[in-house]
């Protein structure tokens, strides 16, 4: 048997697609192949990406399909295909409309590329996770969800921001699904292990304090929507990107990051067979393990609003014939 490079499907090749394929060529985490049904557009975006490469210094394969023969073999998918809402359209219809591309792409993932593991990102994320995971009837750990990382990650940079500190030092960690009832858990982030709290009410005192952070919360909250209010058109995608790139990574070099994912949890949290988003390990295996936190009780509280957001959503997908 011959060592072989990894094999990195993309499939949607769209905003956040793009920067997924230029991150993978920057940091040479394998060969790249990127799906979308829009005619040559993949194969051009992978040409110009592939065309930096004397510049960059990287050595990768990277090229473009419409056709899902092109994933063949895949090692890992990572998964943007969808339709952004459009005005006038309900959130069922967006929901039919993505349920149905993701139908889709689970089928072709499931036909071409049996074994790989698949990171989704399309939204409504929890309800696209679960619906992959229906589909290709993949086991839980090779099917997985981006939304903690980043959310994690925009809740570390305005902590940051509003300490003066390095974001390098920040650790902060987001739950539950990926809307607005998400739970940024306040009481376990940290600059380089000191309580971001006890910095804050240093800096203001306790009640001030309180006021900063719940700020900070309501902003990690909707930072989605903030860059989207400032874009016009689309939502973000250098930093949902750079999210899945890092889970991505884990698995290829089998890091065993501990990372936020959204994840099939089988009854912890008090939760059993749905996808929310928590801490996990993971590495060659995928989802090698799901870290249960010992929640307090405001905190599973605002995990329960969340979990039971995200079986709304499971529910509309089996109202729409989508899941059984
Ligand atoms: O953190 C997160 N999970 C997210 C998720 C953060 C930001 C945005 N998030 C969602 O990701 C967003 O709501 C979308 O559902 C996806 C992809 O976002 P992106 O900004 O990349 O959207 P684009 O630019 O519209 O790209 C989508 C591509 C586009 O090129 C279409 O032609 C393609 O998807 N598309 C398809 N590809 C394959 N197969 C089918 N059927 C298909 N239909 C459309």
């Amino acid at each position: 048997m011959a060592f072989k490079r990894p094999k990195i499907a993309l499939i949607g090749g769209g905003q956040i697609g793009g920067v997924l394929a230029q991150l993978c060529a920057l940091r040479e985490l394998g060969d790249v192949v990127m799906f979308d049904i829009v005619q040559d557009m993949p194969q051009g975006k992978t040409l110009d990406i592939a065309e930096a490469s004397r510049i960059d210094g990287f050595d990768v394969k990277l090229s473009g399909t419409n056709s899902y023969e092109g994933i063949a073999g895949a090692d890992i998918c990572i998964v943007t295909a969808g339709l952004p809402r459009k005005p006038g359209m309900s959130r069922d219809d967006l929901l039919t409309t993505n349920a149905n591309i993701i139908k889709q792409v689970a089928e072709g993932i499931k036909t071409y590329a049996p074994d790989s593991f698949v990171i989704v990102i399309s939204n409504p994320l929890d309800a696209m996770v679960t619906l992959m995971k229906e589909v290709t009837g993949f086991p839980a750990n090779r099917v997985f969800g981006q939304a903690g990382v980043l959310d994690s990650s925009r809740f570390a940079t305005f902590i940051a921001w509003e300490l003066g500190v390095s974001v390098k030092d920040v650790n902060a960690l987001v739950l539950g699904g990926h809307g607005d009832t998400m739970v940024p858990l306040v009481r376990y982030a940290n600059v380089n292990g000191c309580p971001v709290m006890e910095l804050l009410e240093q800096k203001y005192g306790a009640e001030k304090a309180k006021e900063v952070m719940e700020e900070m919360v309501k902003r990690t909250r909707n930072a989605g929507g903030e860059v989207v209010a400032l874009l016009k058109t689309g939502s973000a995608f250098y930093s949902p990107a750079s999210a899945a790139i890092q889970m991505a990574e884990a698995v290829i070099k089998d890091e065993k990051r501990v990372l936020p994912v959204c994840a099939l949890l089988n009854g912890e949290y008090g939760v059993k067979n749905l996808y929310v988003g928590v801490p996990v390990v993971l590495g060659a295996n995928g989802v090698e393990k799901i870290i249960e936190l010992k929640l307090n009780e405001e905190e599973q509280k605002m995990m329960d609003v969340s979990v039971n957001a995200v079986k709304g959503l499971v529910e509309d997908m089996k109202r729409l014939g989508f899941l059984s």
